[in-house]
């Protein structure tokens, strides 16, 4: 400020003399209370959690838990070891985090770490050759409780957000419900919007083979029947291994009738979640018709305000809705 230097207040050699002059900040005693808060914390510790949240697998009560604040569409996975329930979720977070699913984009994932987990297997090329096996076997921390993976997807047509909830369970949990129909880990099928019964392509393919897996897939949907007790949730054929060829419609066809021996219909829909031909078939072929399919309602799309001519005298406002 162009003022002399010396003159400034702030300079150390000017300080001094002003304590000297002031009369009582020397003699004061230290207050002992401030002693005493030497060395304590300066800051309060914040009350929040102080880091980020896991984001490995979902335990049901978490899934109820988002589900208070939004619509979860739960997505029940069922099928026998090694028909490739993993394989199509490690696929579909490969496709999406590529941005490669047809007609969907990425929003939004609470347990990152778990959708890595699975699909690290894919990653994990051994010079230049994919891998032995995609997937690992999956096994469960929890016996009782399946571990649910979330996505939440944003349509590119309509800007529809849906939150999926998809849990991973061991093979072995549906052998176990075929066979002694052990279903109380399966309680959380009650509330599911969608059932996929995963099947392997190759065993439907083959003609011994596959009488076998139909009648099994019948009976899979009568135990699911008397689970869910009655209102049946969409149900979803997903063939796996379309790389080794397309089911066939005798195939179809009998799985059709197998289910209409129980009253039920179900959505067929051939994947290939990885592919050993990438040139006929791509890694992924599928995944995103299986999305689509278990985002739509079955139930037919409600007009909000279906428009009529007025008529002279008719209450249409009082009566809207009342013939549905
Ligand atoms: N080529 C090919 N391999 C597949 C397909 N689906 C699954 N697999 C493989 O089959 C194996 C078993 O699949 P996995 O998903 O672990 O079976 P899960 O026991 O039902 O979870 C894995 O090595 C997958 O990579 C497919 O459509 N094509
Ligand atoms: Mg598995």
């Amino acid at each position: 400020m162009e003022r002399d230097p010396v003159t400034c207040e702030h300079r150390i050699g000017n300080a001094a003399p002003a304590i000297a002059n002031g009369s009582a900040s020397e003699a004061e005693p230290p207050n002992p209370a401030d002693l005493s808060a030497i060395g304590a914390p300066v800051l309060q510790r914040p009350t929040g959690t102080s880091s980020f949240p896991s984001s490995r697998a979902f335990g049901p009560d978490s899934v109820s838990k988002m589900m208070a604040s939004r619509y979860v569409t739960v997505i029940g996975i069922l099928g026998d070891p090694e028909s490739g329930k993993t394989a199509c979720l490690a696929s579909l977070y490969l496709m999406i985090s590529n941005a490669e699913l047809a007609g969907w984009k990425f929003a939004d994932s609470k347990t990152l770490m778990a959708f890595e987990d699975i699909a690290r297997g894919a990653r994990e090329w051994n010079a230049g050759n994919p891998p032995e096996q995609m997937t690992v076997h999956t096994e469960l921390s929890d016996d009782r409780r399946p571990g649910f993976l979330h996505m939440r997807l944003v349509g590119d047509s309509d800007g529809r957000r849906v939150d999926l909830a998809l849990p991973d369970l061991p093979g072995e949990w549906t052998t176990e419900l075929v066979g002694t129909s052990r279903a109380d880990r399966f309680e959380f099928l009650k509330a599911a919007d969608v059932i996929w019964v995963v099947l392997d392509g190759r065993a439907l393919a083959n003609k011994e083979r596959r009488q076998g897996v139909i009648s099994r897939v019948g009976q899979l949907a009568g135990r699911l029947g008397t689970l869910v007790g009655g209102k049946m949730p969409k149900l979803v054929l997903v063939i796996t291994h379309r790389d080794s060829g397309e089911p066939s419609a005798a195939v179809t066809t009998l799985l059709e009738a197998e289910l209409a021996k129980r009253d039920l219909t179900a959505t067929v829909i051939p994947v290939a979640p990885f592919s050993d031909d990438d040139k006929q078939v791509k890694s992924g072929f599928g995944i995103d018709e299986l999305i689509e399919a278990s985002t739509t309602s079955i139930l037919p799309r409600v007009e909000f305000w279906p428009p009529s001519d007025p008529v002279e005298g008719m209450r249409s406002y009082v009566s809207y809705r009342r013939d549905r």
